[in-house]
């Protein structure tokens, strides 16, 4: 008994400004080009069951030109495996505030797709032998929720939920998707389930045998280059889906080509070197890519870089290398953005980042916010935005 499952397809998703010639954002036809072609896998593979645990969509109004491509990608997949099951669940992304903005999702229910958006849906399938829970965002946010355990005489029994294993995301999470439930993963081990199809960390990941996220499509998460670092931490090489064996709970990586690569360049420390230096450092670690770095996503972080040398930076040659790529993040950072200052510390050189620390260790908070973590996801977040200052200014 073959499962396939996919997670976090973000269909809509949108980032930086190039477009393709039909006028489309161009990482949002990347993100729809993931899907297709995972789409191709799965039908390849002649799973039984395919389930997809959630944020199907980026936002709860997608487009159009996202709905039509999401129809027609489940529509290609009923007709490559008419006897399949598919079962899909809201995400958080998938679920609006108030309950009567409705969901775009049901109209996937029109191609035979099961599909769980407020409520836990319990589903038995006899001609396979197997019960699916599809859990949705609305149904784990809640406070009063059911413990989810199996039930029921089926040989196969498969969860799928969408939300944030408690313990599991890095300390450093502040890239990660805000807004999932918290799921406990003794819970889930105790479960007794055949198979828990997990959805909401968007890099793949065993969290115990049997229970998986099969991570994202593409890099979809306003920071990916923290994904990247998650990657290298698991062995994870890429996105995809995953494909399992209910039997002998064997889980196979199913990488998808991806649409551009991700480079992020080994950061300069731009100490004690004139703004020529840096220029030429600039300009080795991009000649240094293999492929060169046209239309692909790139990163370099430069330390240390005073606001006047930055000043006296080629902006020209920074412009060129901008043009070129899809995305040329320049990271430059102040000598002063390194300083790590107690919480609250007063002085007279408080960077930027310790202010915010300062007021969001102070701002008043819901009791089930854990005060720590929202303070590193709002400075992780301030500190993702460099600053890239205009020629001249
Ligand atoms: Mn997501």
């Amino acid at each position: 008994m073959l499962l396939a499952h996919l997670a976090d397809l973000h269909l809509g998703y949108r980032q930086y400004y190039r477009q393709t010639a039909a006028g489309i954002n161009q990482r949002e036809a990347d993100v729809a080009r993931a899907f297709a072609r995972a789409i191709d896998g799965v039908i390849a593979k002649q799973p039984d069951v395919v389930v997809v645990a959630g944020d199907l969509f980026h936002s709860v109004r997608p487009t159009n030109q996202a709905i039509v491509h999401c129809f027609r990608q489940f529509q290609r997949l009923k007709e490559g495996l008419p006897r399949a099951r598919v079962v899909v669940i809201a995400g958080n992304h998938d679920t609006p505030r108030a309950t009567e903005t409705g969901t775009i999702l049901r109209l996937f229910a029109e191609l035979g797709i099961e599909v769980a958006t407020d409520e836990a849906d319990r589903l038995v399938f006899p001609e396979l032998d197997l019960a699916v829970l599809a859990v949705p965002h609305a149904a784990i946010a809640t406070a009063e929720r059911h413990r989810l355990e199996r039930q029921g005489p089926e040989k196969y029994q498969i969860l799928v939920v969408h939300g944030e294993v408690d313990g599991l995301f890095p300390l450093d999470r502040w890239w990660a998707e805000p807004g999932g439930a918290l799921l406990d993963p003794s819970e889930l081990a105790q479960g007794g389930w055949s198979y828990v199809a997990l959805g909401h960390y968007h890099v793949m990941r065993e969290v115990k045998p049997r229970i998986w996220y099969s991570g994202a499509l593409d890099y979809v998460t306003p920071n990916p280059w923290g994904e990247l670092i998650e990657q290298q931490k698991t062995g994870v090489t890429g996105k995809g889906w995953l494909l399992v064996d209910l039997d002998s709970g064997r889980v196979e990586r199913q990488y998808l080509e991806a649409s551009r690569r991700l480079i992020d360049l080994k950061a300069i420390d731009a100490r004690d070197r004139s703004a020529a230096e840096i220029d030429q450092a600039i300009q080795d670690r991009l000649g240094s890519v293999k492929g060169g770095i046209d239309d692909q996503l790139v990163r370099l972080v430069v330390h240390d870089v005073p606001r006047h040398l930055a000043r006296d930076l080629d902006h020209a040659a920074i412009r060129a290398a901008k043009a070129r790529a899809l995305h040329f993040h320049l990271d430059l950072r102040r000598p002063d953005a390194h300083r790590t200052i107690g919480v609250g510390a007063p002085g007279p050189r408080q960077t930027l980042a310790d202010v915010v620390r300062a007021f969001l260790a102070r701002r008043p908070l819901p009791e089930r916010v854990e005060r720590d973590r929202f303070v590193d996801r709002g400075v992780g977040l301030l500190e993702s935005v460099s600053f890239e200052p205009e020629p001249g200014a």
